[in-house]
């Protein structure tokens, strides 16, 4: 049935919906893009009115460059909107998240159980004296109490911030302190390939350097032994259980900040990214819906990311649980027991929509098709990536393998920063082309601007900059106006700044390449590290690739390659030489990397985001610096010891 690869990834070859899959599909006509244009602030309005609101907002949109108000006068409950609503409407049998522990235990959680539950933290919240307003810090693994623990905050207007699991004492301190939380929400500890991380430890060591944290309240996962602080320190089976599952919602302004989350960035002291209620609520209900071509009754929706990333806010949790959707959550590694979890476990739900990033893509292709062909992924109808620029051929192995070429795939662009998603296709009426996020999605503008802040010309390439305020934007970074200002807005004026370059090609269709930071100059050639690592994946052998500028007298710029091989597959000069050819074949010669060193792993940062820097440290041979954020810290050192072995290819 699957075409070859070769026809698959042949120039110009576009790849429509499917006319079964346009037959059901939310949108077909690409006209939704017109008329959101002719008045987008009337388009998100009408968006708006998908949610319940206690009263109706007055004004649409106040907007005082970089400062947005959206939904002025609205005032809503989040957790009313993903819970209450559903439940009242007659829906509280249907299933919120089927849970999928590491170990193999399950849990079903439908929208009835999810309400009392969540009523139940919320109790428990306001007993250890969180009041509207408060910061609540949350450090678990990823337990459906997780979801439900965000949702108990927005239940009474206290705003969280999720730390990821992975991350140390030093983190959370930082974290805690910036945001003055009041109280942590944790676990004993969480399962992670096979072993347990000691998250309750990690946190009592914190909370010495966390004047403002005045309780927490500790789930049992794991159930090894942990030491509590009297007084300070209460377990959910004892506190939560002890709570009445009736709450009443705390009515919000749209306006109201429902979290802060932290972006650790590569460089600098990490930003406390604020989100609002009725704006951010508004879009990720949308582009859930939208995107993702959601019919509740039918599909199980998996998003495969951690609450600890935006992704894991905007759609494990918020948007999926206002459109009332049927989620998998699972807890655990892509490996455990074996390279087959998550095709295993896609068969066992019938799993129809597949939400993972191009990353973790790139990891089955090495890892080999054995194991999706091994399960029955049949149920797949629409598969979708977030992160990085997925290179063309990680796309059609997707396609292919996972989607067995019948799954639309969805690209989606978008940050931290703008809460929801903002270019991707929509996948009833976009013809996608491997590797491009396609469009901006309705009602959002976006643009391709130079030095200057002028348009490109189509085709071309620059800056990807937003042109218009959007409902899920950041309402700016907690505590410091002046930093929010300068990184997004200071450069071109009155456009937000994204931090990525990206292209148009004659169509319209725009292509990522990545961080600005990551463009390299190469004899005065603007190289993105992008398209050298696509070429590069884009050979047989290849399952991932990092390439980064080194600095050199002669050309400025020199091309250092990092190369992961797929399973069955030999480092050798004779490969390297290939490889050089293919990118030379691919992008032109100036392209051709100077050095390629073979590597089992490349650094990445928790959210699987290859930290470029490093790797330019390691070619470079300049001092590390700052490894805290990486998730595997010790990948960096093997990595600059083989590239200091090399033969000097100079
Ligand atoms: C959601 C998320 C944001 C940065 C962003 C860009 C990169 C995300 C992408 C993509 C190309 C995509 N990025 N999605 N690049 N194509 N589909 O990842 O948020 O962790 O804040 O990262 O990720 O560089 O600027 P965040």
């Amino acid at each position: 049935m699957n075409e070859p690869i070769e026809a698959l990834l042949a120039e110009g070859r576009t790849f429509a919906p499917s006319s079964a899959f346009a037959a059901r599909a939310l949108i077909t006509d690409a006209e939704v893009y017109a008329d959101a244009d002719a008045d987008w602030e009337g388009f998100w309005a009408r968006q708006a009115l998908a949610l319940d609101w206690f009263d109706e907002w007055h004004t649409v949109l106040e907007w005082n460059l970089p400062d947005a108000k959206w939904f002025v006068g609205g005032k809503l409950n989040v957790s009313y909107n993903c819970l209450d609503r559903h439940v009242n409407a007659g829906h509280g049998g249907q299933v919120a998240f089927h849970w999928e522990g590491e170990p193999g235990d399950e849990r079903v959680l439908t929208y009835r159980a999810l309400l009392d539950e969540v009523s139940r933290i919320a109790n428990a919240l306001t007993a250890l004296g969180v009041r509207k307003g408060d910061r609540v810090a949350i450090y678990m693994g990823m337990v459906p109490e997780l979801p439900a623990a965000m949702l108990a905050c927005a239940r009474i207007g206290a705003a969280h911030s999720v730390i990821f699991g992975g991350f140390t004492a030093n983190s959370l301190v930082d974290r805690i302190n910036d945001a003055r939380a009041v109280a942590v929400i944790t676990a004993d500890g969480a399962w992670r390939r096979g072993s347990i991380v000691h998250l309750k430890d990690i946190v009592d060591e914190a909370l010495g350097a966390t004047p403002t944290v005045r309780s927490t309240l500790v789930l049992r996962r794991t159930g090894h032994e942990i030491a509590m602080t009297e007084g300070r320190d209460h377990w959910w089976h004892e506190l939560v259980a002890a709570q009445s599952p009736h709450c009443p919602p705390e009515p919000m302004d749209a306006e109201d900040l429902l979290f802060i989350l932290y972006t650790s960035g590569t460089t600098g002291k990490p930003k406390g990214i604020m989100h609002t209620t009725g704006g951010y609520l508004t879009q990720v209900a949308f582009t859930h819906k939208h995107v993702f071509d959601l019919h509740p009754e039918t599909d199980v929706y998996w998003c495969t990311a951690d609450c600890g990333w935006v992704t894991g806010h905007s759609y494990i949790v918020y948007g999926p649980l206002a459109n009332r959707a049927t989620s998998v959550i699972y807890e655990g590694t892509p490996d455990f027991p074996d390279k087959d979890r998550m095709w295993r476990t896609v068969e066992k739900y019938g799993v129809t929509i597949y939400y993972t990033a191009p990353t973790a893509i790139r990891t089955h292709m090495k890892w080999g098709d054995e194991f999706p062909e091994r399960c029955d992924l049949s149920s797949l109808r629409l598969l979708g990536s977030v992160g990085e620029p997925i290179n063309p051929e990680a796309w059609v192995w997707y396609w292919n393998t996972i989607g067995r070429a019948t799954c639309p795939i969805v690209d989606t662009w978008w940050q931290t920063e703008t809460g929801a998603i903002m270019i991707s296709p929509l996948p009833g009426a976009t013809v996608c082309k491997p590797g491009s996020a396609t469009f901006p999605l309705p009602g959002i503008g976006a643009d391709i601007i130079d030095d200057d802040g002028r348009s490109v010309a189509v085709p071309g390439g620059g800056y990807l900059a937003l042109t218009r305020p959007w409902p899920s934007m950041l309402r700016g970074i907690w505590g410091d106006p002046e930093r929010y200002h300068q990184t997004y807005w200071a450069r071109f004026g009155d456009k937000y700044f994204a931090g990525d370059g990206a292209k148009r090609d004659a169509e319209g269709y725009f292509w990522l390449l990545g961080r600005v930071d990551d463009i390299m100059l190469v004899s005065g050639h603007n190289i993105s590290t992008t398209e050298v690592e696509s070429a590069l994946v884009d050979h047989p052998a290849v399952a991932e690739a990092a390439v980064v500028g080194k600095a050199d007298p002669t050309t400025g710029q020199a091309i250092a390659a990092f190369v992961i091989l797929r399973a069955g597959n030999d480092p050798s000069d004779v490969l390297v030489g290939e490889l050089r050819d293919h990118v030379g074949r691919l992008i032109g010669p100036i392209a051709k990397p100077r050095s390629i060193l073979f590597t089992e792993d490349l650094p990445k940062t928790r959210s699987g985001k290859i930290m470029r820097r490093l790797l330019q440290n390691v070619a470079e041979d300049a001092e590390l610096g700052d490894t805290t954020t990486l998730a595997d810290a010790s990948v960096v050192a093997g990595i600059k010891a083989r590239y200091l072995a090399q033969p000097n290819d100079d």
